[in-house]
C-alpha cells in the first residue's frame, strides 16, 4: 500500500510537471509529451514554401516572437540542420483550421489543411515557449498534438460606442484575441451615445453624432481635448477614419480574425437621430441624449414608416460592406422603443399598406427590409434575439443574448445562432464580488460560470445543434472607460470561454484550467496587463 501512495505521488508529480511545462489554452484536442526537447538557438531555421503567400504572415508572426524571447533573429528558407518547418497539405479530420504539431530534437513541424491552422499551430507553440527573455535559446518540450476548434464562431465583442476607444487600443484587443484563438472580433461601432464610424455621405455622423452634445445642442467639448493627459482615457466621444478601419481590418486578417461590424437600428440611435433629425417619427432634434445610460428612449428609433431612414441606411450599409468583407453583418435590432412609432402617422400608415398588426411586426418589416439590403450584396444578417419578434427575417442568423430561448427558438426554425446569454457570457457584469472589483454593470459572471458554459442547449437535438455556430462574450463600456479597464474585464474570462468555444466538451476540466491558467497569468503580470485576480467568496 505505500510502495502505491509513493508510486501515485511520482506519478502525480510528473503529472504536474507535464503540466506546468505545457500549459496551453484553450486545451487541445490531443496533446501526448514525449522524451526531449528542441532547442531554438541561432542555428535554427524557420523553412515554408515561399509559394503560399497567406503562409507567409505567421511565419513572421512567430520570427518576431522568436526575437522577443530569445533576442535570436532565425533565418527563413536557409540551409540549417535544426528545421522549424511549415506545410500545407490535405489532411483529413482536422479541418480548416486545425492542426498537426510534431516537436522533436531536430525538427518542428506544422502541418495543416490552410494558412489559418498554421497560425493556431504557432499560438500553441509559443504558449510552450519560456514567458520572458531568456539567453538566445529557448527548448521546447517534444511532442505531438492534433487539434482543431469545436465550433466555428469564437467571438469577442467590443462596445466602441458607450466609450471610445483609439484604433491602437482595438488592435491591442485583437491580439489578445488571436493568442486564445478567438476568430471573431465583433464590433459594436454605433450606438445611441455616439456614431464611431467614418460614413462619406453623411458627414454629420462624424463632426456632430460622434461627440457628447449637452441639452442645450451645445458640444461638451467641440474642439477641445478628447482625450485625457495620458491619451488612454475617451472623455467626449471620437470615431474611426475608413482608413483606420481598413488597417485593422487588414490587422486582424493577418490573425485570423473576422470583424464583424455591428450598425445598430432601428433603436439605439440617440446620436445619429440628433444630427439626421429627418430620419425620426417626429422630426424633432433631440439633444442631450447621448448619455452612456439613455439609450432606447422614446425618440431614439428611426421612423419605419419613412422610406428616407432605409435609403440613408442602404447608403451607409453599402459604405459598411465596402469596408468589411465579413460574410455577417450586424444589424442590432435590439431593445427597440417603439412607442413613437404608435403615434406616428406614417408609422401607422405604413402598417395599414403593409397590413401589419401591431408594431412588433413593423419591427420585423424593419428588419426584413435591411435584410434586403445585405442579402443583396451576398452577405448574411446577424441581429439581436428581438428580431425574432414579429416574425423572423427569412435568412437571419440570431444573437442570443437575454437568455438561450430566443437562440433555441431560431435553431428549431432552421436559422444559425450564435449564444451569447447575458448570464453568464456578459463581460460588463462582475467577476469577483463587488466590493473588491472596479463598478459593474451588474450581475455575477465569475470564471467558473463561463468556464462551465456549454453553448448546445439540451432542448436541441443534434440536427437543431448544428445550427448553433459558437458563442461570444460581450464587452458593453457604460461603465468602462480605458484600455486598463477593457483588459480587466476581459482577463482572464476570455480564456474560460476560449475553452468553451474551442476546446472538445468532455476536456473541459475546472481544475485542471486552473492549474494552466497560472502560468498565463505570470505571463499578464510581466506584460503589464491588468486582469481580475478573482476575489471570489462567491464561487458560482
Ligand atoms: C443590453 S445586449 C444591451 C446593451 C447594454 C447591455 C448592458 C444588448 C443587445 N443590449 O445596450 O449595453 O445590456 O449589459
Amino acid at each position: 500500500m505505500k510502495k502505491f501512495v509513493f508510486l501515485a505521488s511520482i506519478l502525480l508529480s510528473f503529472a504536474l510537471q507535464a503540466q506546468q511545462t505545457l500549459h496551453i489554452i484553450p486545451e487541445p484536442v490531443s496533446l501526448e509529451l514525449q522524451k526531449g526537447s528542441f532547442r531554438i538557438d541561432p542555428s535554427t531555421v524557420i523553412a515554408y514554401n515561399t509559394k503560399n503567400k497567406d503562409v507567409e504572415p505567421t511565419v513572421l508572426f512567430l520570427k518576431e516572437y522568436i526575437k522577443r524571447i530569445t533576442g535570436t533573429t532565425l533565418e527563413i528558407n536557409t540551409k540549417k540542420n535544426k528545421i522549424i518547418r511549415f506545410e500545407i497539405k490535405k489532411l483529413s479530420e482536422i479541418g480548416d483550421e486545425g492542426y498537426l504539431l510534431n516537436v522533436n530534437p531536430n525538427e518542428i513541424l506544422i502541418t495543416a489543411n490552410t494558412p489559418k491552422g498554421l497560425f493556431y499551430g504557432v499560438q500553441s507553440l509559443i504558449q510552450t515557449l519560456p514567458l520572458s527573455r531568456t539567453n538566445s535559446v529557448a527548448e521546447i518540450p517534444c511532442m505531438q498534438i492534433k487539434d482543431y476548434p469545436r465550433f466555428q464562431w469564437r467571438g469577442l465583442m467590443l462596445d466602441t460606442s458607450r466609450h471610445f476607444f483609439a484604433a491602437d487600443m482595438v488592435k491591442e484587443f485583437i491580439d489578445l484575441l488571436s493568442l486564445y484563438k478567438m476568430n471573431v472580433f465583433h464590433w459594436h461601432l454605433v450606438d445611441g451615445a455616439g456614431w464611431r464610424l467614418e460614413i462619406k455621405k453623411y458627414p454629420k455622423l462624424t463632426e456632430q453624432a460622434a461627440w457628447r452634445i449637452d441639452d442645450t445642442g451645445k458640444p461638451w467639448n467641440w474642439s477641445g481635448i478628447e482625450f485625457s493627459a495620458d491619451n488612454t482615457k475617451s472623455i467626449y466621444g471620437g470615431y474611426y477614419t475608413q482608413e483606420e478601419v481598413k488597417d485593422i481590418v487588414a490587422y486582424a486578417k493577418a490573425r485570423n480574425i473576422t470583424v464583424v461590424p455591428e450598425i445598430e437600428m432601428p433603436g439605439h440611435t440617440e446620436a445619429l437621430l440628433a444630427a439626421y433629425p429627418e430620419l425620426s417619427c417626429n422630426g424633432k432634434v433631440h439633444f442631450g441624449n447621448q448619455d452612456v445610460f439613455l439609450a432606447s428612449k422614446v425618440d431614439g428609433s428611426f421612423c419605419a414608416g419613412n422610406d428616407k431612414a432605409f435609403d440613408f441606411l442602404q447608403d451607409v450599409l453599402s459604405e459598411v460592406m465596402a469596408l468589411f468583407p465579413s460574410k455577417y453583418i450586424h444589424i442590432g435590432g435590439d431593445e427597440v422603443n417603439k412607442d413613437n412609432w404608435k403615434v406616428c402617422p406614417k408609422c401607422q400608415a405604413r402598417m395599414k399598406s403593409e397590413g401589419l398588426k401591431n408594431e412588433e411586426e413593423l419591427q420585423s418589416y424593419f428588419i426584413r427590409r435591411i435584410e434586403k439590403i445585405v442579402v443583396s450584396k451576398n452577405r448574411k444578417m446577424i441581429g439581436w434575439d428581438e428580431i425574432l419578434e414579429g416574425g423572423l427575417a427569412p435568412e437571419a442568423t440570431v444573437m442570443s443574448w437575454r437568455s438561450e430561448a430566443g437562440g433555441i427558438e431560431a435553431a428549431k426554425m432552421g436559422h444559425d445562432v450564435i449564444m451569447s446569454p447575458a448570464s453568464p457570457l456578459y463581460l460588463d457584469y462582475y467577476q469577483g464580488d463587488s466590493e473588491n472589483e472596479p463598478q459593474a454593470f451588474g450581475g455575477f459572471n465569475t470564471l467558473k460560470r463561463i468556464y462551465n458554459y456549454e453553448p448546445i442547449p439540451k432542448e436541441l437535438t443534434t440536427e437543431q445543434a448544428k445550427h448553433i455556430l459558437g458563442s461570444q462574450g460581450n464587452l458593453w463600456t457604460e461603465y468602462i472607460t480605458s484600455r486598463e479597464e477593457v483588459e480587466y474585464m476581459i482577463l482572464p474570462r476570455m480564456l474560460a470561454l476560449s475553452e468553451v468555444v474551442w476546446s472538445p466538451k468532455e476536456k473541459r476540466d475546472w481544475n485542471g484550467f486552473n492549474l494552466r491558467l497560472k502560468p498565463h497569468l505570470t505571463a499578464f503580470d510581466q506584460k503589464g496587463f491588468r486582469y481580475s485576480k478573482g476575489n471570489f467568496k462567491v464561487d458560482i
